[in-house]
Formats: structure tokens, C-alpha cells, sequence
């Protein structure tokens, strides 16, 4: 027996995170490390099964590649509108990308705090699932620690925290598989009846 589901799956974060490259090594198993900006957006879809026993469900995923530039901001709500999950990524190397700054070009950092409250207004009063992604994981200065990430996350009720690396692929395939199991779990929640 097979289901099908679709989703629109958001990938948002700092300027130079790894989102495309995160993106790229999912789909295509690559990872190169010549640096193309992200203009606009980009949509790639990828087709997930997820087998529990007997059953497998055929999820279709739109990813939807921001470009974090604060001076795209303009795009950002039609970019985020009709979201059913999020993946909002940092770097470990980069604090900034976690916390948000005004760098040096006057291009804004933006906070996960701010994506969030960005993804949950373009939304409402629908609730978009998070899947947080601390990538770069491979790099030896890692300035993120687990305790830290857990307090974020638990601010911002994210459902799932990362570590992964596009570079070696570390964790890569459990993000988006735990992003492929979002549209089960919420079409089949039932409130049971109140006697
Ligand atoms: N070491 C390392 N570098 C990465 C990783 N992911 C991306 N990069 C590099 O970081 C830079 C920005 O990556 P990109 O995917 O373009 O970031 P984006 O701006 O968030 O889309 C590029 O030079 C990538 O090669 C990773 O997991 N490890
Ligand atoms: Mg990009």
C-alpha cells in the first residue's frame, strides 16, 4: 500500500551557511566547494519513500532555496507563505548565523528568533514544523554547543536539531527524512472525541 503526500519544504538561514550545498548534497550527492550565491530562489523536488513495516509512503518535496540576503527581504513572505515545514540552517563556525548581527556591508544577519517569527507570520494561523540544521560539522572550530542549541530550540518549539555537513554528508539524509515524515504525522492526528 502506498500513500502520496506533497509538501513545500522552506530552507532558510544566514548568507553562506550551506543551505544549497546541503540541498545539493541530498539530491545529487555531491558537494563542490566553488561558492555561487543564491539569487532570488530556487526550487528543487525530490521524491522520498518512507517504509514503516508493511507500509511505505511516497513523499514529494519541494525545497524552496532562499537567498539570505537581507536585501531580498521583499521576497520573504511569498517565499515562506504555504510552508509545511521549515529547515532553518546555521553554520558552527559562524555564532552570528544563530544569534543575527549587522556585518560590516550593513547586510543583516537575521536571527533564527527572526526566521522564525517570519515563517510563523507568513503562516498563520497555520503551525509550520522546524527542523534546525547546525552544518559545517566537519570543520574543527565548532563555537555552537549543545546546550546552547537546546535552549534556542526549545524557545522556538523546533521539532529536530542537526549536526551535519554537506561537505562529508554527516546527518544529511536524516534531515530530510525527518522533513519527509512531517505530512504523515500531521494528516493523521485525530482528536479523539469527548465522551
Ligand atoms: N567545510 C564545509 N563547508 C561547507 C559546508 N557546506 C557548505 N560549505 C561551504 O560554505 C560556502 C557556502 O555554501 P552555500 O551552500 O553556497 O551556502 P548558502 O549561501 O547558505 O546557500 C561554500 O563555500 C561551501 O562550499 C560544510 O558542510 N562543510
Ligand atoms: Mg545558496
Amino acid at each position: 500500500m502506498v500513500e502520496f503526500y506533497k509538501i513545500k519544504c522552506v530552507v532558510v538561514g544566514a548568507n553562506f551557511v550551506g543551505k544549497t550545498s546541503l540541498i545539493r548534497r541530498y539530491v545529487t550527492h555531491k558537494f563542490t566547494s566553488d561558492y555561487q550565491a543564491t539569487i532570488g530562489m530556487d526550487i528543487t523536488v525530490k521524491d522520498v519513500d518512507l517504509t514503516f513495516g508493511l507500509l511505505t509512503h511516497h513523499v514529494t518535496i519541494s525545497l524552496h532555496d532562499l537567498a539570505g540576503q537581507y536585501r531580498f527581504e521583499s521576497l520573504h513572505k511569498n517565499f515562506l507563505k504555504g510552508a509545511d515545514a521549515a529547515i532553518i540552517v546555521v553554520a558552527q563556525d559562524d555564532p552570528d548565523s544563530l544569534y543575527g548581527k549587522k556585518d560590516v556591508h550593513s547586510d543583516k544577519v537575521i536571527s533564527i528568533t527572526d526566521w522564525v517569527a517570519r515563517i510563523d507570520e507568513a503562516n498563520e494561523p497555520k503551525y509550520v514544523p522546524k527542523i534546525l540544521v547546525i552544518n559545517k560539522s566537519d570543520l574543527p572550530s565548532n563555537q555552537l554547543k549543545d546546550t546552547e542549541i537546546k535552549v534556542v530550540c526549545e524557545k522556538h518549539k523546533i521539532l529536530g536539531a542537526y549536526r551535519a555537513s554537506a561537505k562529508t554528508g554527516e546527518n544529511v539524509g536524516k534531515v530530510f527524512q525527518t522533513v519527509a515524515g512531517i505530512p504523515l504525522v500531521r494528516e493523521n492526528i485525530e482528536v479523539p472525541p469527548v465522551e
